[in-house]
């Protein structure tokens, strides 16, 4: 017997081990299985991705017993939005980890109204980066959760106004995609278009280990998430989802403040995101290229479905860096189920046309 019980731990023994040695970089070559110089950059940028998490988990974990560490910088920044410190603290770090790396040449993100240029990386470096490097800003204050959220482009064309010009296209063509999350512990949930995958930061070892592979979100969940302050300034469609669910058994509302906590539920959990147009801000509040597209490649790689409302939000080009749109993302059934209600109020402003 005890022959047998040593077998069974050596191998559990060894299956631990191997789950803790199955760090971030190492899984991204494992998902490529090849080691060629495109293999190793993007492994290499999901490192620096990694290590710019770590810095912010880090800061965020004492920033209330640092001086100047939280409050506002004083300035506005392109989205009109005052600036966070931790918001600037955050995007200076990911331009930091990827200087003198070779790998990505240009980083766009909500805090900079320009692409940010890493000459020394130009032309080696065939990648792009574009970021929001604190998502749901106006909980860093208060201590809950926020997050960051990547998308990793292939550098095309050489830009000359450097505008990030030839960035303004779909979601398809997206090389990566992730988000981290800075909550109870820090996770990276990311995908190379090969399933979606969880590592969560072990602060013993400083090293994100893998937690769970080829995440599925479930077909139908019961939570909805939007603001409903925003009720009267929603389309008519969105008001009878809104009623729809108030009446119907089986639905919750979960609402954190912050898009990467929210989703990251939904992707557990099941159910369905929305940040809809309002008569503000017809195209919604999130931006397109750095918030929406990024989580939009993730979900439907677990499975999952996005939308504009209009368009699967994948398929939308954009005609500017920072554009913003509406967004519905989750579980297929409570996203087809949103989609309903606006192609019923469609319908039946179609029909109203035809009689008047
Ligand atoms: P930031 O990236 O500036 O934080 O904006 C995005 C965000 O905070 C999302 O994380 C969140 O879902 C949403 O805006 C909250 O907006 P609102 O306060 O209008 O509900």
């Amino acid at each position: 017997m005890t022959g047998i019980m040593n077998q069974i731990q050596d191998w559990e023994h060894h299956q631990s081990l191997d789950r803790d040695c199955t760090t971030l970089s190492r899984h991204v070559l494992e998902q490529l299985q090849s080691f060629d110089s495109s293999a190793q950059d993007l492994s290499a940028i999901m490192n620096r991705i990694a290590l710019a998490g770590k810095l912010i988990a880090r800061r965020l974990s004492r920033a209330g017993l640092m001086e100047g560490a939280l409050g506002f910088t004083g300035t506005t920044n392109v989205q009109g939005e005052a600036v966070k410190r931790m918001d600037l603290f955050a995007n200076e770090v990911f331009i930091s980890v990827f200087q003198k790396s070779g790998l990505v040449c240009r980083l766009a993100s909500e805090e900079m109204e320009e692409p940010y240029y890493i000459p020394e990386n130009c032309p080696i470096g065939r990648y792009s980066l574009l970021y929001d490097p604190i998502d749901g800003s106006s909980n860093v204050d208060v201590n809950l959760n926020v997050g960051s959220i990547f998308s990793i482009r292939q550098q095309e064309g050489d830009d000359p106004e450097q505008t990030g010009s030839d960035l303004l296209q779909d979601g398809h063509k997206q090389l990566a995609a992730g988000y981290i999350l800075y909550g109870p512990s820090t996770v990276l949930v990311y995908s190379i278009g090969q399933g979606v995958h969880a590592f969560i930061l072990d602060p013993s070892l400083g090293e994100f280990i893998l937690s769970a592979e080829n995440l599925k979100i479930p077909e139908h969940g019961s939570v909805y998430s939007v603001n409903e302050g925003n009720f009267w300034q929603w389309e008519e469609s969105m008001r009878d989802f809104t009623r729809y669910v108030h009446r119907h058994e089986g639905y919750t509302a979960r609402y954190s403040g912050a898009l990467v906590g929210d989703i990251h539920r939904i992707l557990y959990q099941g159910g369905v995101f929305l940040y809809p147009g309002t008569v503000k801000q017809p195209s919604g509040k999130l931006r397109l290229l750095y918030e929406s597209a990024p989580l939009a490649f993730l979900i439907e790689q677990a499975g999952g479905k996005a939308s504009t409302g209009v368009m699967p939000l994948l398929d939308y080009v954009p005609t500017e860096l920072h554009q913003r749109t509406p967004l519905i993302i989750g579980s297929r059934k409570n996203v087809d189920l949103v989609d309903s209600f606006i192609q019923e109020r469609t319908r039946l402003e179609l029909e109203r046309k035809a009689v008047s």
